[in-house]
Protein backbone atom coordinates (compact mmCIF):
# COMPACT_ATOMS: atom_id res chain seq x y z
CA UNK A 1 0.00 0.00 0.00
CA UNK A 2 2.00 3.35 -1.30
CA UNK A 3 0.76 6.56 0.27
CA UNK A 4 3.77 8.55 0.16
CA UNK A 5 1.70 11.17 -1.86
CA UNK A 6 -1.95 11.06 -1.23
CA UNK A 7 -3.39 13.72 -2.92
CA UNK A 8 -7.77 14.73 -1.79
CA UNK A 9 -9.48 16.49 -4.23
CA UNK A 10 -11.08 20.06 -3.84
CA UNK A 11 -13.98 21.29 -6.13
CA UNK A 12 -13.00 24.84 -4.52
CA UNK A 13 -9.41 24.65 -5.78
CA UNK A 14 -9.92 23.18 -8.99
CA UNK A 15 -10.10 27.03 -10.54
CA UNK A 16 -12.34 25.39 -13.12
CA UNK A 17 -10.59 22.31 -14.33
CA UNK A 18 -12.22 18.87 -14.20
CA UNK A 19 -12.05 16.45 -11.66
CA UNK A 20 -10.80 14.08 -14.35
CA UNK A 21 -8.41 16.59 -15.58
CA UNK A 22 -6.68 17.13 -12.01
CA UNK A 23 -6.65 13.32 -11.12
CA UNK A 24 -4.72 12.58 -14.28
CA UNK A 25 -2.27 15.05 -14.01
CA UNK A 26 -1.14 14.33 -10.39
CA UNK A 27 -1.38 10.61 -11.34
CA UNK A 28 1.24 11.87 -14.47
CA UNK A 29 3.12 13.88 -11.88
CA UNK A 30 3.63 10.73 -9.04
CA UNK A 31 1.04 10.90 -6.96
CA UNK A 32 0.55 6.92 -5.16
CA UNK A 33 -3.20 7.33 -3.95
CA UNK A 34 -6.16 9.45 -4.62
CA UNK A 35 -8.56 10.48 -2.16
CA UNK A 36 -12.56 11.82 -3.48
CA UNK A 37 -13.39 14.49 -0.90
CA UNK A 38 -16.68 16.39 -1.23
CA UNK A 39 -18.23 18.00 1.69
CA UNK A 40 -20.53 20.61 0.15
CA UNK A 41 -24.29 19.76 -0.78
CA UNK A 42 -24.14 18.00 -3.73
CA UNK A 43 -26.52 15.39 -5.23
CA UNK A 44 -25.58 11.39 -4.69
CA UNK A 45 -25.80 10.72 -8.49
CA UNK A 46 -23.24 13.10 -8.94
CA UNK A 47 -21.07 12.03 -6.38
CA UNK A 48 -21.40 8.70 -7.72
CA UNK A 49 -20.79 9.74 -11.28
CA UNK A 50 -17.44 11.37 -10.04
CA UNK A 51 -16.15 8.28 -8.21
CA UNK A 52 -16.71 6.08 -11.08
CA UNK A 53 -14.56 8.31 -13.27
CA UNK A 54 -11.59 8.52 -10.65
CA UNK A 55 -11.77 5.08 -9.84
CA UNK A 56 -11.26 4.26 -13.51
CA UNK A 57 -8.55 6.35 -13.90
CA UNK A 58 -6.74 5.19 -10.40
CA UNK A 59 -6.99 1.76 -11.45
CA UNK A 60 -5.25 2.45 -14.78
CA UNK A 61 -2.40 4.56 -13.28
CA UNK A 62 -2.53 1.53 -10.34
CA UNK A 63 -2.84 4.25 -7.85
CA UNK A 64 -4.91 3.56 -4.79
CA UNK A 65 -8.37 4.90 -4.77
CA UNK A 66 -10.02 6.50 -1.76
CA UNK A 67 -13.43 7.81 -1.05
CA UNK A 68 -14.21 10.09 2.42
CA UNK A 69 -16.54 9.60 4.57
CA UNK A 70 -18.94 7.84 2.35
CA UNK A 71 -18.95 3.63 2.78
CA UNK A 72 -21.83 3.62 0.11
CA UNK A 73 -20.03 5.67 -2.40
CA UNK A 74 -16.84 3.97 -1.88
CA UNK A 75 -18.27 0.69 -2.10
CA UNK A 76 -20.61 1.18 -5.29
CA UNK A 77 -17.60 2.65 -7.26
CA UNK A 78 -15.40 -0.22 -6.00
CA UNK A 79 -12.83 2.14 -4.54
CA UNK A 80 -10.14 0.68 -2.62
CA UNK A 81 -10.98 2.14 0.54
CA UNK A 82 -12.56 4.32 2.91
CA UNK A 83 -11.57 7.75 5.14
CA UNK A 84 -13.27 7.86 8.05
CA UNK A 85 -12.83 10.70 10.72
CA UNK A 86 -14.74 10.95 13.97
CA UNK A 87 -17.90 12.08 12.32
CA UNK A 88 -18.19 8.86 10.33
CA UNK A 89 -19.41 5.35 10.69
CA UNK A 90 -17.23 3.74 13.47
CA UNK A 91 -13.86 1.66 12.26
CA UNK A 92 -15.45 -1.79 13.59
CA UNK A 93 -18.84 -1.00 11.89
CA UNK A 94 -17.14 -0.20 8.49
CA UNK A 95 -14.51 -3.66 8.63
CA UNK A 96 -17.79 -5.67 9.49
CA UNK A 97 -19.70 -4.19 6.47
CA UNK A 98 -17.20 -3.77 4.09
CA UNK A 99 -14.57 -5.98 5.19
CA UNK A 100 -12.63 -5.83 1.62
CA UNK A 101 -11.98 -2.17 1.69
CA UNK A 102 -8.64 -0.53 3.31
CA UNK A 103 -9.54 1.84 5.67
CA UNK A 104 -8.10 5.35 6.56
CA UNK A 105 -8.65 6.61 9.90
CA UNK A 106 -8.37 10.48 11.12
CA UNK A 107 -6.72 10.48 14.76
CA UNK A 108 -4.81 13.73 16.14
CA UNK A 109 -2.91 12.36 19.10
CA UNK A 110 -1.21 8.94 20.56
CA UNK A 111 -4.28 7.72 22.60
CA UNK A 112 -6.90 8.00 18.98
CA UNK A 113 -4.41 6.71 16.91
CA UNK A 114 -3.73 3.68 19.02
CA UNK A 115 -7.78 3.30 19.29
CA UNK A 116 -8.44 3.29 15.60
CA UNK A 117 -5.42 0.79 14.99
CA UNK A 118 -6.69 -1.20 17.66
CA UNK A 119 -10.26 -1.25 15.99
CA UNK A 120 -8.80 -2.38 12.50
CA UNK A 121 -7.94 0.79 10.82
CA UNK A 122 -5.22 0.06 8.05
CA UNK A 123 -3.81 3.44 8.05
CA UNK A 124 -3.99 6.54 10.22
CA UNK A 125 -4.05 10.29 8.86
CA UNK A 126 -2.58 12.84 11.29
CA UNK A 127 -3.04 16.28 10.80
CA UNK A 128 -3.53 19.41 11.12
CA UNK A 129 0.42 19.64 10.73
CA UNK A 130 0.33 23.29 10.01
CA UNK A 131 -2.07 25.76 10.21
CA UNK A 132 -4.26 25.62 6.97
CA UNK A 133 -7.59 27.15 5.68
CA UNK A 134 -8.83 24.21 3.19
CA UNK A 135 -10.68 22.66 6.43
CA UNK A 136 -12.14 25.16 8.88
CA UNK A 137 -13.13 22.71 11.26
CA UNK A 138 -9.40 21.12 11.58
CA UNK A 139 -8.69 22.21 14.97
CA UNK A 140 -5.26 23.53 16.27
CA UNK A 141 -1.79 22.82 14.04
CA UNK A 142 -0.34 19.55 16.12
CA UNK A 143 3.08 20.34 14.90
CA UNK A 144 6.03 17.75 13.41
CA UNK A 145 6.83 16.71 17.51
CA UNK A 146 3.24 15.42 17.75
CA UNK A 147 3.54 13.73 14.57
CA UNK A 148 6.09 11.73 15.63
CA UNK A 149 4.47 10.83 18.82
CA UNK A 150 1.71 9.74 17.12
CA UNK A 151 3.64 7.65 14.42
CA UNK A 152 6.05 5.58 17.42
CA UNK A 153 2.56 4.65 19.41
CA UNK A 154 1.58 2.70 16.17
CA UNK A 155 2.80 0.30 13.59
CA UNK A 156 0.18 0.95 10.74
CA UNK A 157 1.13 3.96 8.46
CA UNK A 158 0.51 7.40 9.23
CA UNK A 159 -0.03 9.76 6.35
CA UNK A 160 0.65 13.05 7.78
CA UNK A 161 -1.76 16.38 6.30
CA UNK A 162 -2.77 19.87 6.97
CA UNK A 163 -0.82 22.96 5.30
CA UNK A 164 2.10 20.40 3.89
CA UNK A 165 4.05 22.37 0.36
CA UNK A 166 7.30 21.18 -1.20
CA UNK A 167 8.58 23.68 1.14
CA UNK A 168 7.59 21.90 4.45
CA UNK A 169 7.95 18.34 3.49
CA UNK A 170 11.17 17.41 4.69
CA UNK A 171 10.57 18.30 7.97
CA UNK A 172 7.41 16.71 7.91
CA UNK A 173 9.24 13.12 6.31
CA UNK A 174 11.75 13.24 9.25
CA UNK A 175 8.96 11.76 11.69
CA UNK A 176 9.43 8.77 9.72
CA UNK A 177 5.83 8.90 8.37
CA UNK A 178 4.54 6.68 5.75
CA UNK A 179 3.11 9.50 3.65
CA UNK A 180 1.65 13.45 3.49
CA UNK A 181 -1.90 14.05 2.07
CA UNK A 182 -1.93 17.52 0.06
CA UNK A 183 -4.90 19.56 -1.06
CA UNK A 184 -4.30 23.02 -1.86
CA UNK A 185 -0.58 22.99 -2.73
CA UNK A 186 -0.84 20.12 -5.54
CA UNK A 187 -5.01 20.83 -6.39
CA UNK A 188 -4.81 24.76 -6.31
CA UNK A 189 -1.64 24.75 -8.35
CA UNK A 190 -1.60 26.40 -11.83
CA UNK A 191 0.05 23.03 -12.51
CA UNK A 192 -0.88 20.05 -10.52
CA UNK A 193 1.18 17.95 -12.51
CA UNK A 194 4.77 19.38 -11.55
CA UNK A 195 3.90 20.57 -8.37
CA UNK A 196 3.06 16.63 -7.68
CA UNK A 197 6.43 16.36 -9.87
CA UNK A 198 8.17 18.62 -6.92
CA UNK A 199 6.72 16.70 -4.08
CA UNK A 200 7.99 13.88 -5.35
CA UNK A 201 11.72 14.51 -6.21
CA UNK A 202 11.97 16.42 -2.78
CA UNK A 203 10.50 12.70 -1.54
CA UNK A 204 12.85 10.92 -3.27
CA UNK A 205 15.75 12.46 -2.45
CA UNK A 206 15.02 12.43 1.57
N1 LIG B 1 -7.83 17.15 7.35
C1 LIG B 1 -6.98 17.76 8.20
S1 LIG B 1 -6.27 19.12 7.52
C2 LIG B 1 -7.12 18.92 6.07
C3 LIG B 1 -7.92 17.80 6.15
C4 LIG B 1 -8.82 17.29 5.11
C5 LIG B 1 -6.99 19.85 4.92
C6 LIG B 1 -5.70 19.65 4.17
O1 LIG B 1 -5.63 20.53 3.09
P1 LIG B 1 -4.33 21.35 2.71
O2 LIG B 1 -4.79 22.31 1.63
O3 LIG B 1 -3.32 20.37 2.17
O4 LIG B 1 -3.87 22.05 3.95
MG1 LIG C 1 -15.10 12.33 7.49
Amino acid sequence: MNLSLYVITDRKSQQGRSMAEIAEEVIAGGVTAIQYREKGLVPTRILFDETMTLRRIAGEKGVLFFVNDRVDLALACEADGVHLGDDDLPVPVVRRIAPHLLIGASCDNAESAQRAQKEGADYLGVGPIFTTNTKPDAGEAVGTDLLAQVKNAVTIPVVAIGGITPDNVREVLKSGVAGVAVIKSVVGSPSPRSQAARFREIMNKK
